[in-house]
């Protein structure tokens, strides 16, 4: 395939055998560490919606970022999975919000973002406290930013307490993402989770809260769903206290109309100060949260590319790159230029046509030539985004997990490395952890592998593979389990 490439980063264009030159110039410091959904799937006017938000739909995360702007601070509830001085942790992993703004602020550092990161789709409140709790300032920062970005996309995550006031607001904004946090529709589990509310100028206590809170998700997720504006709920997953329990909330949100369910694991460790981490709440493992995810077919859909974000993030779903802008690194003041996003849009479009094709093409060669029955592989996947295999395997932060059987190729979740390869460890210590991380994959695809990890990956049991290096995810995952089959990668004609 020698179809062309972008680099995200520079949003420059160019062709594989160039990209896979200058990654070799680059060299590696390091030798070791390293809603599956589509348009045919949902009706046009939902399609439109979610087509560009990298949240709502597992393909545009490949290709858009979202920013998070820190402008509300207050919150009406209190979780025992959350400390004050802490990001939301609905949306967010524990860390300090770097700073938080004003809406002027905000609005001036969207743009800014907006300049410079031609991805940028979405605009989300998350805290880092409630965003409809602190609705003044989430109002205003949305008004200001829609003036001057109309084609940034706004979305809003609460705790829902508050939202049913606002709900015509949101109308007025056009604003049709909402996420709702909703860990509970059995108040006698809510007593485990939420100590009190603060709602109608009284702090509510035990089971009182937590009905309040519940009656008043329930409503906040009917009446966004009858405006149409789309809920993606999300729930943290609390070992032994509302594990099991989860199973129920997903039928729930599937039959009040919520777009997807975001099951998150709790993050949760003494020094965080919340009251899970000091009383050793534990967070599920990987396989708790898969199972749970598995048990939950049939119900409302599933999102599995969460990154339990910061609510100050900015960047590609897995990437972070708020500390390029800080306010004291904001111009004050900044004029809007839309042409690097626009050139962007336009090879997205094109992009994710010939990707779509290309995968099209590979699975149904496959389908025709391997048995239904045939076992199916795990294939982890080092990208920068846009779809490609193109990051070394010794830079990779996380790896995305694609299983692949003769139906085709699926995104399954990812898996972070990033947790071991912030310092503190030898070079081999990090590859060694890496391929824990790695626990049950069987190839893992790169732009770049040195000798070293590779030898070791194979001692493990796992085939490291540079030969896609700038190819297309799904076309490659497929050409591995093609020749798993001994079958030749299928014939792909791109642009
Ligand atoms: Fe932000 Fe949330 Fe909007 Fe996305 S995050 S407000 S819907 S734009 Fe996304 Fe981050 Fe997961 Fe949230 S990956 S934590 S689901
Ligand atoms: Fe913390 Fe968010 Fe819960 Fe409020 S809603 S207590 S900010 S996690």
């Amino acid at each position: 395939m020698t179809a062309n490439v972008i680099s995200l980063n520079g949003l420059s264009v160019g062709s594989k055998d160039s990209l896979t030159k200058a990654l070799e110039s680059e060299g590696c410091s390091s030798s070791s560490c390293g809603s599956s959904d589509a348009p045919e799937d949902m009706d046009p006017a939902t399609w439109a919606k979610v087509k560009d938000h990298p949240c709502y739909s597992e393909e545009a995360h490949h290709y858009f970022a979202r920013m998070h702007v820190a402008v509300a601070p207050a919150c009406n509830i209190q979780c025992n999975y959350c400390n004050r001085k802490y990001d939301c942790a609905n949306e967010s992993r524990p860390g300090v919000v770097s700073e938080r703004l004003n809406p002027e602020q905000a609005a001036r550092k969207v743009i800014a973002v907006a300049n410079e990161i031609p991805q940028l789709s979405v605009l989300g409140i998350a805290g880092p406290g409630d965003s409809a709790y602190d609705w003044r300032k989430t109002k205003e920062t949305f008004q200001r930013v829609a003036e001057t970005l109309p084609d940034i996309k706004l979305c809003l995550s609460t705790n829902g307490l508050a939202l049913p006031d606002h709900v015509d607001d949101l109308l007025d904004m056009n604003i049709d993402h909402v996420t709702l946090t909703i860990n509970m529709i059995d108040p006698e589990v809510g007593t485990k989770i939420y100590p009190w509310i603060f709602y109608e100028h009284k702090r509510r206590m035990g089971l009182e809260a937590s009905q309040i809170l519940h009656e008043r998700q329930m409503q906040s997720l009917d009446m966004l769903h009858e405006r149409g504006i789309l809920v993606k709920v999300n729930s943290v997953m609390i070992p032994g206290i509302n594990d099991e329990h989860l199973l129920e909330v997903n039928k729930e949100v599937k039959k009040r109309g919520a777009f997807l369910h975001n099951i998150m694991p709790l993050i949760s460790a003494p020094e965080h100060g919340t009251v899970f981490g000091l009383e050793g709440q534990r967070g599920p493992t990987a396989a708790e949260l898969k199972k749970l995810q598995d048990a939950c077919a049939g119900g409302a859909n599933l999102m599995k590319h969460c990154r339990q974000c910061r609510a100050d993030a900015v960047g590609l779903l897995g990437e972070d790159r708020g500390q390029e802008f800080t306010m004291d690194l904001v111009p004050d003041e900044v004029t809007y230029d839309p042409e690097k996003r626009e050139t962007y849009r336009e090879w997205v479009a094109k992009e994710r046509e010939d990707r779509r094709n290309a995968a099209a093409v590979a699975k149904a060669e496959t389908d025709a030539a391997v048995a239904d029955e045939a076992e199916a592989l795990l294939v982890a996947v080092a990208t920068k985004g846009g779809g490609r295999i193109n990051q070394h395997f010794g830079h990779a932060t996380e790896f995305q997990i694609f299983e692949v059987d003769a139906e085709g190729v699926r995104f399954v979740t990812h898996r972070r490395c990033d947790n071991y390869c912030v310092g503190g460890y030898g070079e081999e210590d990090k590859l060694e952890l890496v391929i824990k991380t790695l626990e049950g994959i069987d190839t893992i695809l790169c732009a770049k592998i040195g000798d070293c990890p590779r030898e070791d990956l194979e001692k493990a049991g796992i085939t490291a593979i540079q030969d896609y290096a700038y190819d297309y995810i799904e076309t490659a995952v497929s050409a591995v389990y093609r020749a798993r089959h001994g079958l030749p990668a299928a014939e792909i004609e791109t642009a």
